[in-house]
């Protein structure tokens, strides 16, 4: 069968400032929260590989585009660096910041690539954290005219903006499950995060709309991972509803309808753990939504009803509302340890038809994580054919999904190069290039020329 999308279809693949960038300690960057808690724990997460150099695409964004120009790129997210544009979170831009940024957007232009820009990747300002990060008010302020600044710097150009890259995670890493600074655990903390992230999201979009940025659209980008129900069992069916209100629906329904589900609001409620608001922000919030919506899509939750009542005097936590369980007979990406399934990605398209007006959208990260890759070189390029068939997979549902009427604009994957990872430095590999991290070589990999022909040919058969 031949698979070919609408025309105009955005092929690309996405990144972030942090894990691609390096020169962090250069040309004036402040340090953020990877700087800061990598000096504290190398080597819990990072095995002693640090965000300083990484992919070093601060000194090599040429040859980068270049390539990804050469993979048949049209479209590339990166992130831009808030402690790199104003270093401490606050106050002046950094000049040669502002330099890197322009650089980098008239380079990808001039290679006909629309550029996508991130303005939140994980990267908080280590002063903006050490002050509450998106605890306190303050700190939303500040992000909000860092995001003005962006506008105002690079919105001539840039015409694709997005508030945040998966916001949940940061509530999740930071205030739940000890993957990110702060490292606490702290329901209600993270439950006020996540408030006031959706807040912060809306107070930017506000922002764009009173730039005089033409012909722009501003989105967010949600991690959502459909919540399946190990059986139609009343228990499991609620259990893997409450998971999809926490986890999903705490910020799709806000930024794309711009309220909470009555559900949700309740379910908190009832544990006393609604977060601090008020009307004007409830207001605000229903007045910025986003205009598109970037879906990132690696494996969907399996859920069960809880098997054990929770402790009473345990530390509360979204675990006391249902399990995780291994479905029988899933299928593993063998080399990183997820689950693949593909029909999630169709799952969430029509999910988003459905219930959220059909808004615009593209697949902003999707992607298939290595150890190891190197066992896989023949004649110098690694033979990832893995990685077609997991894009081809995802693919097929997608082009599903598009013929049956979902508004999708683009197909993104994780990633363009290998990268730093937030929880495992470069032990697994994402991009359609390698990067030998000893002499930041590049090479493309089987996977890259695939893509070529993909995007050229905009789809496959
Ligand atoms: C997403 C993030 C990316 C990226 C990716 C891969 O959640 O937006 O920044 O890191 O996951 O995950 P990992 O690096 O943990 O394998």
């Amino acid at each position: 069968k031949e698979y070919k999308f609408p025309e105009g279809f955005w092929w690309g693949s996405a990144t972030s400032a942090t894990q691609i960038e390096g020169a962090a300690s250069e040309d004036g960057k402040g340090m953020n929260v990877w700087d800061y808690w990598y000096k504290q724990v190398p080597n819990r997460f990072f095995n002693g590989v640090g965000p300083e150099v990484t992919s070093d695409f601060y000194h090599r964004y040429k040859e980068d585009i270049k390539l990804m120009k050469e993979i048949g790129h049209n479209s590339f997210r990166f992130s831009i660096s808030w402690s790199r544009l104003i270093p401490g979170g606050v106050g002046e831009v950094n000049k040669k910041a502002v330099d890197f940024y322009n650089n980098v957007i008239n380079e990808l232009l001039e290679n006909g690539i629309m550029p996508i820009a991130t303005l939140f990747h994980f990267d908080m300002p280590i002063e903006m954290q050490h002050i509450g990060g998106f605890e306190s008010r303050q700190v939303l302020e500040n992000y909000k005219n860092y995001a003005k600044t962006c506008f105002e710097l690079f919105g001539d150009r840039v015409k694709r903006w997005i508030t945040f890259n998966e916001p949940i995670v940061p509530a999740e890493g930071g205030y739940l499950y000890n993957f990110h600074y702060p490292d606490i655990v702290d329901f209600k903390k993270a439950i006020q995060v996540c408030f006031n992230t959706v807040l912060a999201s809306a107070m930017a979009i506000n922002e764009f709309k009173k730039s005089n940025i033409k012909d722009g659209k501003i989105g967010i980008v949600l991690n959502l991972t459909p919540s399946y129900p190990r059986s139609n069992h009343p228990a499991d069916l609620k259990a893997a509803e409450i998971a999809d209100l926490l986890f999903n629906r705490s910020f799709l329904d806000p930024c794309v309808k711009g309220e909470y589900p009555e559900k949700l609001v309740e379910l908190l409620k009832s544990y006393n753990h609604l977060p601090v608001y008020t009307e004007d922000d409830l207001e605000l919030i229903k007045n910025n939504t986003v205009d598109y919506l970037g879906v990132n899509y690696y494996q969907p939750r399996r859920v069960k009803a809880k098997e054990n009542m929770p402790n009473p005097y345990g530390v509360f936590t979204p675990d006391w509302f249902f399990d995780e369980y291994v479905m029988p007979g899933r299928r593993m990406n063998p080399y990183r340890g997820w689950e693949i399934y593909e029909k999630g990605i169709y799952d969430i398209l029509i999910n988003v038809r459905d219930n959220y007006g059909n808004i615009e959208s593209y697949i902003s990260e999707n992607g298939m994580g290595v150890e190891g890759e190197e066992r896989f070189i023949k004649d110098g390029v690694i033979q990832d054919d893995y990685r077609i068939d997991f894009i081809k997979g995802h693919l097929i549902w997608l082009h599903k999904a598009i013929e049956e009427g979902c508004n999708v604009k683009g197909y993104h994957l994780w990633s363009f190069m290998d990268n730093w990872s937030f929880i495992n430095a470069y032990k697994n590999r994402y991009g359609l290039v390698s990067v030998d991290i000893s002499t930041q070589k590049r090479t493309i990999k089987k996977s890259g020329y695939w893509y070529k022909e993909l995007a050229k040919n905009n789809g496959f058969s």
